[in-house]
């Protein structure tokens, strides 16, 4: 893959600078026409999260229902101590995926003194306000904002310190299994010597307690789903009925996952610019898969990837994990 370049921002101030890699927009069309010409239709779920899916998906996050982020505040609240010990001195701590930057901030409260903060996201304005939030409230702590997809390749920027990665939320869990083996060996190499990961990441369990988490009470999560098709509507000028549509989220203990459809609510047809796409009564569009882990599986996965294993946090309830990784000094390759 060719790396993308960096614009210029113009945007840098004081102790923040920022980087735009920014996917261009043409990207997402040729997603969903190709997504929507399979036999089983798909659109990648990185397009949830435009600015008004970010601030759905933050909501979704407030939600009674939606344990993950409770328990895994839980664990950083309580663990954040132990957690920097093994971060160690003189880190760059980069996250994957930031959003509003929330949980990171009781990391870089533990830490005695992080070498910079470095927030991936890939939608702008809202890494934007998180990245100035952060820099103003600790003027001494270098903020590098990347806007980029951290699933893809671009020159990570070089600053001091060795690189630590936190990729919370169970995000990991939008890939399979071996899609998450490869990214894990991908910022593995990225990370270098002397690198870490931290990664929460969903455990299984009783099927009701995560259906309930992926069909909360207030609709939100349908929200979530349904915007997906308004952003088609308002980026692609597409005519995607919303009413036409209904959010099914189901999780299938066999596959380990958490699957996300749209569902036709009736035989219809679907105009975006020049072409026309049908959907019959009941068709399923795939928005995003959550895959869960239990702590054995997902250290053996990272194992796999070429991470030394190290150790692994729950909450009290046993909903959630947060696992420490290292880059062992033995396998970094010399590139
Ligand atoms: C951001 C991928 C971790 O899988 O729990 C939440 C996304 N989708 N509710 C998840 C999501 C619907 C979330 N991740």
């Amino acid at each position: 893959l060719p790396t993308t370049p960096e614009l210029t921002t113009g945007r840098d101030a004081g102790n923040l600078r920022f980087h735009d890699f920014a996917p261009p927009m043409e990207s997402f069309r040729a997603a969903v026409l190709e997504g929507l010409s399979r036999a089983e239709k798909a659109i990648p779920c990185r397009f949830l999260y435009d600015a008004r899916g970010s601030r759905l998906f933050d909501l979704i996050c407030e939600q009674p229902e939606y344990y993950p982020t409770l328990a895994e505040t839980r664990i950083l609240e309580r663990h954040g101590d132990d957690i920097a010990a093994w971060i160690g001195p003189d880190a760059q701590l980069i996250e994957l995926g930031s959003g509003s930057s929330v949980k990171v901030e009781l990391l870089l409260d533990a830490m005695a003194a992080p070498a910079g903060y470095m927030p991936i996201d890939i939608s702008r304005e809202h890494l934007w306000t998180a990245a100035a939030r952060i820099a103003a409230r600790r003027p001494g702590l270098a903020v590098h904002a990347v806007c980029a997809d951290y699933a893809q390749a671009f020159d990570l920027p070089r600053i001091p310190g060795r690189r630590v990665a936190f990729f919370p939320g169970s995000t990991i869990g939008n890939f399979d299994p071996t899609e998450a083996r490869n990214f894990l060996a991908l910022w593995r190499e990225r990370l270098g010597a002397g690198g870490a990961m931290i990664v929460g990441v969903d455990l299984k369990k009783d099927p009701a307690l995560i259906n309930r988490a992926y069909n909360d009470a207030a609709g939100v999560t349908a929200a979530f789903s349904l915007n997906l098709l308004a952003r088609a509507n308002r980026e692609l000028g597409a005519e995607f009925r919303l009413d036409g549509f209904a959010h099914h989220a189901h999780y299938d203990p066999a596959e380990g996952r958490v699957e996300i459809h749209l569902v036709s609510r009736r035989a219809q047809s679907v105009t975006i610019g020049d072409r026309i796409v049908r959907f019959a009564a009941g068709e399923r569009l795939h928005i995003e898969n959550s895959y869960k882990y239990d702590a054995e599986a997902f250290a053996a996965l990272a194992e796999e990837a070429g991470f030394a294993w190290r150790t692994v946090w729950f909450d009290p309830d046993r909903l959630f994990s947060v696992h420490f990784l290292s880059v062992a000094s033995d396998r970094v390759g010399t590139h």
